[in-house]
């Protein structure tokens, strides 16, 4: 009998990955980004896998969540959950970063959901012999497509652990079509979206326009991360009017992005100002984001994910999905969730091309035009490569950074900076 199998061992594995010197409302990303690649082995010897945040306080809650899932079948996803929503509570005092809402520890229940159910799932696939968008109810495409995630960058970090990436400088307008060039050959993406709130709106404004003249008739964004007073981002508007898909996050809170609309006919997006069912219920009365980005590392999973996608259907919002810096393991489970929901209508974010290194066999995931294909074999379709993890276990152990903070790193190079937002 299938559920029989229970869970036996979990296995947390800390690991940190190179990340560029990428700059964001917040600063810049530090050499390396961290992650938790997380294992269930069952009593019959099988192993599911997912990944998720890798700073200290998801690691301590992740450590308190072992003993929950011990002796449950795969198949008891709501056990699951109820015993986490039981036991998982908020983690007082710790580090939060404002720009990635993973970071919250308000949502601690939903991202250790999150991880075992992804992990759960793969098993359920292994043992039941189909891919996970299957268990998800299908899928509804065979690709998922992806969007090319541009940034303002340095050449190379400060502190200079390793050897610069091959993406160069992009500060300029022409740097920054030279980027979208480059990740558009490398990958086929058709959509484009510039991480903003780091220089001069006009400057931001003349890159997107020069990405327009560049690549006409491609759908673009622009976050700024709230990083754009409500007055800047109602003066910019106009100028993005022709230019833009959607607007996402220019300005801090949901009443700002509600005064926002009543002046522009852009759809406001957001991965900010709505982030949690609450969120959900005052966005939905006040009706200024018109496009919600998803992201079932912290939403609850992937379940909870397409609980979500309906809830957007309902309220006639358009959905995409946000990303952070990320392996091959989430793109997977992003892949297989994508695929499940009808009303994806926009391309996913994802910080994949930033990643030169993996955890999974078989190296990095190939894209095809811009998209990923939805994996027809059993669970997630992708497997540890345990050497790999061993290397990416050590850098964690030797890199010395435990928490994201891209204020810190920012300030190495600019003594000055304060990170206050919003700057402009
Ligand atoms: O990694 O610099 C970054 C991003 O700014 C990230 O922290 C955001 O959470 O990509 C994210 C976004 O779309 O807001
Ligand atoms: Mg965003």
């Amino acid at each position: 009998m299938t559920r029989d199998i229970t869970v036996t061992q979990v296995r947390i594995t800390p690991i940190a990955f190179r990340d560029g010197p990428l700059l964001n409302a917040a600063g810049i990303h530090e050499p390396w980004a961290l992650r938790a690649i997380v294992e269930l082995e069952t009593s019959d010897g099988r192993v599911g896998i997912s990944e998720t945040y890798g700073d200290e306080p998801m690691l301590r809650v992740l450590e308190q969540a072992r003993a929950l899932v011990i002796g449950l079948s795969p198949f008891d996803l709501n056990r699951m959950e109820e015993r986490v929503r039981a036991s998982i509570k908020a983690s007082p005092g710790a580090v939060e970063f404002e720009l990635a809402p993973g970071s919250h520890s308000a949502k601690n229940a939903p991202k250790v959901i999150s991880t075992l159910e992804v992990a759960m799932l793969d098993l359920q696939g292994q043992i039941v012999g189909a891919p996970i968008v299957d268990l998800l109810g299908g899928k509804v495409r065979d690709a998922v497509p992806y969007s090319a995630y541009l940034f303002f960058k340095y050449a190379g970090h400060i502190d200079r652990p390793y050897a610069p990436d091959a993406w160069g400088e992009g500060l300029s307008a022409e740097q920054i079509v030279e980027q979208a060039r480059r990740m558009i050959d490398l990958y086929g993406f058709q959509s484009i979206k510039l991480k903003g709130g780091v220089f001069e709106p006009a400057h931001e404004i003349a890159c997107m326009r020069a990405l327009h003249q560049a690549f006409p008739g491609m759908p673009l964004r622009l976050d700024p991360n709230a990083n754009w007073s409500l007055e800047t981002s109602i003066a910019a508007a106009p100028e993005l009017d022709e230019l833009l898909e959607y607007y996402e996050d220019p300005c801090p809170g949901l009443e700002g992005m509600a005064e926002l609309a009543k002046h522009t006919r852009l759809p406001l997006a957001t991965n900010m100002v709505i982030t949690t069912m609450e969120d959900f219920r005052r966005g939905a009365a006040m009706g200024s984001v018109k496009v919600l980005l998803s992201d079932h590392h912290y939403w609850g999973g992937l379940r909870a994910t397409q609980t979500l996608a309906r809830m957007c259907r309902l309220w006639d919002l358009g959905m995409s999905m946000h990303s952070n810096s990320h392996l091959g393991i989430s793109l997977m489970a992003m892949t297989h969730v994508a695929a499940s929901i009808p009303n994806l209508t926009y391309a996913c974010d994802t910080h994949y091309p930033w990643q030169e290194e993996e955890v999974i066999k078989g190296g990095r995931v190939s894209f095809d035009n811009g998209a990923v294909r939805v994996p027809t074999t059993p669970g997630l379709g992708v497997e540890l490569d345990r050497e790999q993890l061993a290397v990416l276990h050590a850098q964690y152990l030797s890199c010395g950074v435990r928490n994201r903070d891209d204020l810190k790193q920012m300030q190495k190079y600019e003594p000055g900076f304060t990170g206050k937002n919003p700057r402009f």
